[in-house]
């Protein structure tokens, strides 16, 4: 940390004592009238130095914001404390009462002073410049009105490499700047833009981790300049750059070159491509700071984004925090800013697919944030952007450093940290934009089965018998459980005695309560079978409700032909979305619609109840209707036991 920034405030109070205590000095002199010679000299220095103090005051009163003005403003301070020093140390005898000179100041801890950190203090390590007139400043989209068929074609191309508008991206300024701060101001008492912190306990270091790999130039560029034109220098140690195996060209020298210029900013690699879980652990293994916080190659970091997540990492040293992600649109690159007036935040969930995903705050939530600088706790995080104390990283376990590529990684962690004593925030004054892609462009260089062995090692170890609602709807992952096909997760279950973690139930009831937890033992699941057609009720593709149901060859695979018969009589599609098999009336076909039946306070909807009868039939008793496969649609018609068309089974 830099001295003369942190103790600006401390020696600007001083010289104005020392101002005061040297025009009492002067005074004296006069009354008495003796003049020696080297008094003479003195008072000569001392009214030089009363001039320079008041017109230090008087230029400080104008507190111009102005960078450069900042700067000049902290080089005279040092001027004048140097003078001031060389006077207090000629060591003149006079009865007055003296200016005790700045080292015998009751100061409480030089490196703890009172009071906030200052707008000096908290100033980044590169000035952002200014071009107003660039396209994509202010966070606004590039325009892309009349492309040559030449830029087209380069747009198509950097579409296809990246799933992103490189095109764009590549013609938006490395340093764009971002507009004004729109997050929440002081009014209402949820104040995010004027907040202030403590300098005491002070603010920790920061190391800022990024995983890259065959990242476009422009983005991850951007993404370090972002970091290094909104993060306070005091508190950024370095930017680690973690190359992931790339082969592009421009990540390789050019990249190091490149930002050796920065001086915080360097590149460590990965000779194989081992994929994001493993990078991360080289990124914290080399980090120095006190903090380890991990970004995506393609983020922008709006203002202030850093010090409210340290903050609260002071305040909790076992949180791990997330800033509140924004969106910077895939095609045209528009940063989609804060507001302050209208927010409705976002938390993580997961559905029993063990995917993640994002949903309102719960009302009881809601309350407990008296204004909005409080952190929204959050049942599991999407895992990419976070911070987290480096100390804390290893006691809770780092990542489980079996897991492979990228997937899972994110649940494994977020049901960790809950269950083993910690907690899971977003802070929504921290605002980061990142660029979601609908798919990604990278290959998976072992398959995506990596992904169901991640998820398969995560609930083995963390879930309980809450594994076995994963495993039914995923054939793939219960197979490899069952023939233990997962990797070694002794360690991981030794983790967890260690640290003494509790189980999935009490995750379940206190930090998600919210959940809807399937039949642990539902009465019939798997699919259904039509005796007639001897084919398999299906959802059909990207169906999330609303959809009619189709018949497709059974495959035993679980997915679109999953169901579950609850012990509250619905048939429940249940794999991300809650959906169930829902009667229409004649002749409309039979859908899939969200369960009404969602926990405490609802109830199952007439439509959505169905009943076996011994016959095979599948019934909703309100209409007294039944399942009917007619001419390849599905629909409800009158109960016939003789119809075979009418009869299904669970096989
Ligand atoms: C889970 O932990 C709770 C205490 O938090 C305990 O009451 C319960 O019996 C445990 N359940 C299992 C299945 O071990
Ligand atoms: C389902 O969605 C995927 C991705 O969104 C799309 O590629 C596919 O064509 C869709 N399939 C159907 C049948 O709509
Ligand atoms: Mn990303």
């Amino acid at each position: 940390m830099h001295v003369e920034v942190h103790g600006e405030g401390k020696i600007t109070g001083g010289l104005h004592d020392r101002g005061a205590a040297s025009c009492f000095y002067v005074m004296r002199l006069f009354t008495r009238r003796r003049f020696s010679p080297l008094k003479l000299v003195i008072l000569g220095g001392t009214l030089f130095l009363v001039v320079l103090v008041v017109l230090q005051r008087d230029v400080g009163a104008g507190g111009s914001p102005e960078p450069w003005f900042q700067d000049l403003a902290n080089r005279k301070e040092r001027v004048i404390g140097a003078v001031m020093g060389a006077v207090n140390n000629l060591g003149f005898q006079i009865g007055a009462p003296q200016p005790r000179p700045v080292e015998q100041q009751p100061v409480p801890d030089r490196h703890c002073p009172p009071g906030f950190y200052t707008q000096a203090e908290l100033r980044p390590h590169l000035e952002r410049p200014q071009d107003p007139q660039a396209q994509g400043e202010d966070g606004k989209a590039f325009n892309m009105d009349k492309l040559t068929p030449d830029e087209e074609k380069e747009k198509q191309e950097g579409m296809t490499r990246h799933c992103f508008n490189q095109f764009a991206s590549d013609r938006i300024s490395l340093h764009r700047n971002l507009g004004e701060d729109t997050r929440p101001l002081s009014e209402y008492l949820e104040r995010c833009v004027e907040r202030k912190f403590r300098r005491c306990p002070s603010l920790p270091t920061t190391s800022v981790i990024i995983v890259f790999h065959n990242e476009a130039w422009s983005t991850l560029l951007r993404t370090v300049y972002s970091v290094l034109h909104t993060s306070p220098a005091s508190l950024l140690t370095e930017i680690i750059l973690v190359d992931d195996a790339s082969t592009a060209d421009h990540l390789k020298e050019r990249l190091e070159e490149h930002v050796r210029a920065l001086k915080v900013v360097r590149v460590v690699r990965q000779a194989e491509r081992k994929g994001l879980i493993t990078a991360r652990l080289l990124g914290a293994s080399v980090a120095k700071a006190e903090v380890l916080t991990f970004l995506d190659a393609h983020c922008e970091c709006f203002h202030g984004w850093l010090e409210p997540l340290l903050f609260r990492i002071v305040e909790e040293p076992t949180a791990v925090v997330s800033p509140d992600i924004t969106t910077i649109d895939l095609n045209n690159f528009q940063f989609n800013k804060p507001v302050a007036t209208a927010r409705a935040h976002n938390r993580g969930n997961f559905d029993w697919s063990l995917t993640f995903g994002w949903e309102g705050i719960p009302d009881h939530e809601r309350e407990r944030r008296k204004d909005e600088t409080y952190p929204v706790k959050t049942p599991t995080f999407a895992g990419g952007l976070f911070s987290i104390s480096k100390a804390y990283f290893e006691k809770i376990g780092t990542y489980d450093d079996k897991m492979e590529i990228w997937g899972g990684e994110n649940v494994e962690m977020s049901f960790r940290v809950w269950q083993c004593g910690g907690q899971l925030e977003i802070i929504p004054c921290s605002v980061v934009g990142h660029v979601f892609r609908t798919k990604s462009p990278h290959t998976f260089p072992k398959g995506t089965e990596v992904i169901t062995r991640n998820q398969v090692r995560l609930a083995e170890v963390w879930m309980d018998d809450y594994k076995k609602i994963f495993y039914r709807r995923n054939q793939n992952a219960a197979k490899m459980a069952q023939e233990n096909k997962y990797g070694d997760i002794s360690d991981r279950v030794n983790l967890r005695e260690r640290l003494h973690c509790k189980n999935f139930t009490w995750y379940l009831e206190n930090i998600y309560p919210e959940a809807f937890i399937p039949d642990l033992t539902p009465v019939k699941f798997g699919a259904i079978k039509n005796s007639g057609s001897q084919t398999c009720l299906d959802v059909g593709e990207n169906n999330s409700g609303g959809k009619p149901m189709i018949m497709y060859t059974c495959h035993n695979m679980g997915g679109n032909q999953y169901f579950e018969y609850s012990s509250h009589k619905e048939l429940r599609h249940n794999i991300g979305k809650q959906l169930c098999l829902q009667a229409g009336p004649e002749p409309q076909p039979v859908t899939v619609e969200m369960c009404q039946l969602k926990g405490r306070g609802t109830a199952v909807d007439p439509r959505q109840l169905w009943e076996f009868t011994s016959e095979q039939l599948l019934r909703n008793p309100p209409s007294d209707k039944c399942l009917t496969l007619r001419q390849n649609q599905i629909v409800m018609t009158a109960c016939n036991p003789a119809d075979i068309s009418q009869h299904w089974a669970f096989s």
